[in-house]
């Protein structure tokens, strides 16, 4: 797998939330490195550089020269930094396929969410509604991105499905709803959603009392590594929420802000299978 993401020296998100998940579950991952930041920029403060497009664009030429990708089965993506990173993601996407046309584009589609609104710049989710998303095999939104990508106001399960729906004509066959709240959920629940062919899936889980950078990270990375090894999204699903669950609540517990991902790595690469998951 390519994961073209942010690597953070202090904490994890981006690269240096996906790759270790990953890694721990046995997938060969290749992160490409789009920032080089001391730390996440929810603290307000942060430094390293962005990097260029064109350097970004150097170290994937770099691994096709290697005659590596034939064997890249997907190319991960998530925040994007500027609109520029954005050409460079689609044209490796490009390059990765015409090397091997089965390998998927899984893209995390970072906009923002309800609560905070949108935290990128502003022209990002335009060029992921126009043009990036519809390139993509794989998105796993959230609820409001889901709706921005759609232009729809999905609340209920039933406008949710729906707006998945419009998610998939625009291009993915495959999309993962990571935060669904409607309005008639049992109180103190969250639920993830996944709709892949003919079949849709949902699971249901305590929402804890926390908002973890990162987190949305290494749901796009367990779900994209477990769907490509069962090709079975339901399965993918029921792994991935059981993971992340885990995962939050050991972060939680910590009373730390970085996710405890090392400490959880057992959680990771055994999930308990504690949630069941319903297909609708
Ligand atoms: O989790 C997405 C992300 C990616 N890259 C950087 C970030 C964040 C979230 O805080 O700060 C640099």
């Amino acid at each position: 797998m390519l994961s073209i993401q942010s690597s953070v020296a202090y904490g994890h998100v981006g690269n240096s939330a996906a790759v270790f998940p990953l890694q721990r579950l046995g997938v060969e991952v290749w992160p490409v490195h789009t920032v080089n930041f001391s730390n996440h920029t929810g603290y307000g403060a942060w430094r390293g550089p962005l990097l260029a497009a064109d350097d970004v664009r150097e170290v994937i030429t770099g691994v096709e020269e290697r005659d590596a990708m034939p064997e890249v089965d997907a190319v991960l993506s998530g925040y994007q930094g500027g609109e520029a990173i954005g050409d460079v993601i689609l044209d490796a996407v490009a390059r990765v396929k015409a090397a091997n046309p089965s390998a998927i584009y899984a893209c995390d589609p970072v906009m923002g969410n309800a609560t905070s609104g949108c935290f990128v710049h502003p022209a990002i989710p335009v060029l992921l509604r126009e043009r990036v998303v519809p390139k993509a095999d794989l998105i796993t939104p959230n609820q409001f991105e889901l709706g921005f990508l759609t232009q729809t106001q999905p609340e209920s399960l039933e406008d949710t499905l729906a707006s998945v729906e419009r998610a998939r004509e625009m291009g993915p066959s495959t999309v993962l709803v990571t935060s669904v709240l409607r309005p008639d959920r049992p109180e103190g629940t969250i639920e993830m959603l996944a709709v892949h062919g003919d079949g849709a899936w949902i699971v249901q889980t305590p929402q804890l009392p926390m908002k973890a950078n990162g987190s949305g990270d290494v749901t796009a990375a367990l779900f994209t590594a477990h769907l490509l090894e069962t090709g079975d999204a339901g399965v993918a699903l029921g792994r991935t929420v059981s993971s992340v669950f885990d995962l939050l609540q050991r972060t939680l517990d910590s009373g730390r802000r970085e996710l405890q991902l090392v400490q959880s790595q057992e959680e990771i690469a055994h999930p308990r299978m504690q949630f069941e998951v319903q297909q609708l």
